[in-house]
């Protein structure tokens, strides 16, 4: 409790060079002459961090995992020359709950109301919940987010012609230019810092759930002239030739062109980290690539040969190797720690035509894993997982167990932070893992679906898997819903890592054993986690 009780900033300055002094004594012990001469480096300043999230890019969608028929070498670079996880997950099977637990250590199921967000959605992280951003800005860290938001804005909801708030700098970040939502639902606006970038006061932005007016043109009622049509869903407000979730009307001159997000942001982040002179930095590179609606710039379209969603890979790979060049125009490759993850696994038909299914010929997005984004098997959550940082991450394979979840937990402790607050409660300290200095991470991981009902729970070679429906619904007004229905199957990953024996009846104490752990880790509370101080 020490440090918390620390109020001059003085010491809070001696405190944080302490921390990196501890960090750097660490790297030199463990790492070599390479690690002696950045343990060097990190006595005086710790790495600048880059953390780059794709969106449903799965497993086997990069060819460093084994994809054949796409090719993306500038994650093949990042693998190659820093340390490829075998288990890295995400903590959810979509986006809004992975970012939720991303951002403040905690799974998202413990929090009501971290599913997909809509539109209109207020902030699901508001002040004084403690995040990855605070505990890298008290390290010292200049901090930014660019790219997807979809955690909400705004209390009870955004004011979108107005500042919107609480967002990203209520809870950590100095800078932000993001897509408060995602793209497959309205608006198709940038907010940058807190206001919607390049509105016109005269033409202000109205978002809701219903259409506004009878002539408002949807992909229902103008479904003809959509230049990618809809399937599921998506027939709301067109715009860009594309229907979406949703409705909005004005906000004309701030609307984005899908085609251009990638080279804004990757252009937005050149601009940030050139300005980052005096401190380390941590971006949040959250790129959309490869989300629905896949509409890719003109130099991608077609150069996969397997429709959008592959030509969208491209478009991610490229962003990565985009940022790295930024890296090595600065200077800053040998100080700067990139972690690139995914947020959820891989999903073909996401509610638009865009021939995802009928294009994708032998490639295997999930890789060798059972299921996709919203479910709970290995494809949902085992994702693309990397660590770069030349001189100090040994280049490798590790099959440590981490997630993204323990993003800020280990994060702070490369940056020589401190995590002031108990509520990261499921954040483990996997740093020396993600380094390469020890092959092991957690013990035990736990997965989830966007309602938070559905659990995967991974301990040494098994894995349970608790798939929950929700409860049927009653038959006759006023009457009860039925129970939900709930099934456990238990799987031996490592030798079944496609999860297609079902070993649950057979091996009874050993699946009782799961559920009873399982039961343990639902059963807590944030009042469980490790109390703050030195080290946590
Ligand atoms: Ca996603």
């Amino acid at each position: 409790m020490w440090h918390t009780l620390v109020s001059s900033s003085g010491l809070r300055l001696a405190t944080t060079l302490l921390r990196w002094l501890a960090f750097a004594v660490m790297l030199s012990g463990a790492s070599g002459a390479n690690g002696q001469s950045s343990a060097a480096a990190s006595r005086t300043r710790p790495p600048n961090i880059i953390l780059i999230m794709a969106d449903d890019l799965g497993f086997g969608d990069v060819s460093c995992n084994g994809a054949t028929a796409i090719r993306t070498p500038n994650i093949d670079r990042l693998a190659h020359e820093g340390l490829r996880f075998t288990s890295g997950y995400s903590s959810a099977s979509t986006c809004t709950p992975t970012r939720f637990s991303l951002l403040t250590g905690c799974y998202a199921f413990r929090v009501p109301g971290t599913g997909v967000a809509p539109p209109n959605g207020a902030a699901l992280i508001k002040p004084p919940r403690d995040t990855l951003a605070f505990a890298l800005r008290r390290a010292g860290y200049a901090t930014a987010v660019i790219g997807k938001w979809h955690l909400g804005l705004g209390d009870p909801r955004p004011d979108w012609n107005g500042r919107l708030q609480p967002g990203p700098l209520e809870i950590g970040f100095d800078h932000a230019l993001i897509l408060p939502t995602t793209n497959d639902r309205v608006p198709q606006v940038l907010v940058e810092d807190a206001r919607v970038r390049g509105l016109d006061p005269s033409d202000p932005l109205w978002v809701g759930d219903k259409s506004p007016s009878a002539d408002h043109v949807t992909g229902l009622n103008a479904r003809q002239t959509l230049k990618m049509d809809w399937k599921v869903g998506h027939h709301g407000t067109i715009h860009n030739g594309v229907s979406r979730i949703g409705f909005y009307t004005g906000g004309t001159a701030a609307r984005f062109r899908d085609e251009d997000l990638s080279d804004i942001w990757v252009e937005a982040s050149r601009n940030w980290i050139t300005a980052q002179r005096d401190r380390p930095f941590f971006l949040f590179f959250a790129s959309h690539a490869i989300h629905v609606p896949r509409l890719v710039p003109e130099r991608f379209q077609g150069q996969s040969g397997m429709g959008p969603r592959g030509d969208a890979i491209l478009e991610f790979d490229w962003s990565v190797g985009a940022l790295l060049q930024i890296l090595e125009e600065q200077g800053l490759s040998n100080h700067t720690l990139v972690i690139l993850c995914s947020d959820n696994g891989p999903v073909l038909d996401d509610g638009y035509a865009d021939d995802a299914v009928e294009k994708l010929g032998a490639h295997k997005p999930a890789g060798p894993f059972r299921g996709g984004k919203y479910s709970v098997y290995e494809g949902g959550t085992r994702t693309p997982f990397v660590a770069w940082w030349p001189g100090t991450v040994k280049p490798g394979v590790s099959e440590a167990l981490v997630s993204t979840v323990d993003l800020p937990r280990s994060l702070a402790t490369i940056a020589g932070g401190a995590l002031q607050q108990a509520e990261l409660l499921d954040s483990v300290d996997v740093s020396a893992a993600l380094l390469g200095h020890i092959p092991t991470g957690r013990q035990s991981l736990l997965t989830q679906d966007n309602a938070g009902r559905s659990f995967g729970w991974r301990e040494g070679a098994w894995k349970l898997v608790r798939t929950q429906s929700p409860p049927a619904a009653g038959q006759k007004p006023g009457q009860k819903p039925g129970p939900a229905s709930q099934v456990d199957q238990l799987f031996q990953i490592e030798q079944d890592p496609g999860e297609t024996r079902d070993l649950a009846g057979e091996q009874s104490a050993l699946l009782q054993k799961l559920q009873a752990a399982l039961a343990a880790e639902l059963a807590k509370t944030e009042s469980d986690a490790p109390k703050p101080g030195p080290g946590n």
